[in-house]
């Protein structure tokens, strides 16, 4: 059906609904995951994951927002209703929390990403947004979603794909696609065993970030479509993108064209902190001199639910022994008291006791170090008493029976791992 709409003109972000798909375990993050889903996860010390996502779409001017929840969904959406409150229906902004309500079907959940998106489509449609922005709740990364629209009004494009080149050796991961020399997407496959290469760079793949942008009227049509076939498992990169690609007009927009840089030499920066180790990884980067991330960027602030803390103490101890911290971040609310902390990041509420020693060590909020323990490349999930005296990151055999030791060496440790060693 034609869309006899007048067209709009920029900024398009106007005319956007941020659409953020965030109901995704994220198995792979392990005991991070087991009570929250992957965009609650923490990050960075004073924000979750899902607020990259969240922020990205504030920063770029769109005022529309949902997000659709389903896994383990009551830690996110307390995150949503703390910090994401702000939008004011009156001035025609809108944020909505989705929760898979069972509002189509009373026997089903949303069963795939596009399914996240159909259940809800008569509460899109009365919103009418001219494009739909779809976005996955579980990236790390700062883009002007903008340039993006700006690019799929000027293709004519039914869906515009956000890409990023990736080494073939980790590509079966993602969606891989071929595109022309215009950049319309030729061929798609989503997570192929055996990765293609970019022609020409036998090493490197072009990777789906799983991002969208759509008209809304051709996504509703395709949503509808994609609801009544039998075969389809109603998911975005495994059947509608390969859809579209085959029979309509898809192209590819190049994360290098919008990602958001604050020093002139800084490379695109864009994470799926999925692993244990990638996860550990990326919020250890931030005590870089000069991190890839720029958290401190006030063009593009990363917004969040902050509690309001009192600021972070260093003290000595009762012996006279220096509280301090290099190369770290340290958050709001945390006391380091007699203890050492290098190359490490604290979140909200840290307190750290005499002659503790962390190093490589991400915290996450609420967390107790006990005197005289010592920490080295671990992660500390939320709320956490560490003991008195305990030492991880020395003895790999040991650390592996009491916690979940990586590969690479990190340690995730609970607060169930630590009862247990009672
Ligand atoms: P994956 O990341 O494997 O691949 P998926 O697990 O479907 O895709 O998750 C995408 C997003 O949707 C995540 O943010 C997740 O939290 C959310 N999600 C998953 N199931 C959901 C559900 N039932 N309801 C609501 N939200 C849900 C996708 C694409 C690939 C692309 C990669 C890039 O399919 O083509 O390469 O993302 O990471
Ligand atoms: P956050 O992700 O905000 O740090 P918590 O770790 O406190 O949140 O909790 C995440 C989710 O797990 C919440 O839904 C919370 O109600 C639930 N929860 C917290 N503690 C427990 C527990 N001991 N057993 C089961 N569920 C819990």
């Amino acid at each position: 059906m034609p869309d006899d709409r007048p067209t709009v003109g920029p900024p398009y972000a106007r005319h956007a609904m941020a659409y953020v798909l965030a109901g995704g375990r994220g198995s792979r993050l392990l005991e991070l995951t087991d009570r929250r889903a992957k965009p609650a996860v923490y990050f960075g010390g004073k924000s979750r994951i899902i607020d990259f996502a969240l922020s990205n779409a504030l920063n770029s001017g769109i005022r529309r927002i949902a997000v659709a929840t389903q896994y383990k969904a009551h830690s996110l959406i307390r995150h949503l209703q703390r910090g994401w409150n702000f939008l004011r229906p009156e001035r025609n902004e809108t944020f909505d929390i989705l929760p898979a309500s069972q509002r189509v079907d009373e026997r089903s959940w949303y069963l795939g990403t596009a399914d996240a998106v159909f259940q809800n489509l008569d509460i899109i449609e009365d919103y009418a947004p001219r494009f739909m922005v779809i976005l996955a709740g579980d990236h790390v990364y700062k883009m002007d979603y903008e340039k993006m629209l700006a690019q799929h009004v000027e293709t004519g494009a039914d869906v515009t794909v956000g890409c990023i080149t990736v080494p073939r050796a980790e590509a079966s991961g993602f969606g891989v696609m071929h595109i022309d020399a215009a950049d319309r997407i030729t061929a798609f496959v989503e997570k192929p065993a055996d990765p293609p290469p970019i022609p020409g760079q036998p090493d490197h793949s072009l990777a789906s970030m799983g991002i969208y942008v759509f008209d809304l009227k051709f996504l509703a049509d395709q949503l509808r479509r994609d609801h009544e076939d039998a075969d389809s498992t109603h998911d975005f990169g495994k059947d509608l993108i390969p859809w579209i690609v085959q029979h309509g007009r898809a192209f590819a927009h190049r994360f290098e064209r919008s990602c958001v840089r604050s020093g002139a030499e800084a490379a695109p920066y864009w994470r799926d902190v999925g692993t244990v180790d990638a996860y550990w990884q990326a919020n250890i980067d931030l005590t870089e001199i000069v991190p890839e991330l720029d958290l401190y960027d006030r063009e593009w602030p990363i917004w969040t639910h902050a509690e309001v803390t009192p600021p972070a103490k260093f003290v000595h101890d009762e012996d006279g022994r220096r509280g301090e911290a290099v190369s770290s971040l340290v958050s709001g609310g945390c006391i380091v008291s007699g203890a050492r902390v290098r190359h490490s990041l604290l979140s909200t509420g840290t307190h750290l006791h005499s002659y503790a020693a962390l190093h490589g060590a991400v915290v996450l909020p609420n967390v107790s170090v006990g005197r005289g323990a010592r920490l080295m490349n671990v992660i500390v999930d939320r709320g956490v008493a560490i003991p008195d005296g305990l030492v991880v990151g020395e003895d790999p055999v040991d650390d592996a029976a009491r916690f979940r030791r990586t590969e690479s060496g990190i340690c995730l440790i609970t607060q169930a791992m630590i009862d247990r060693l009672a």
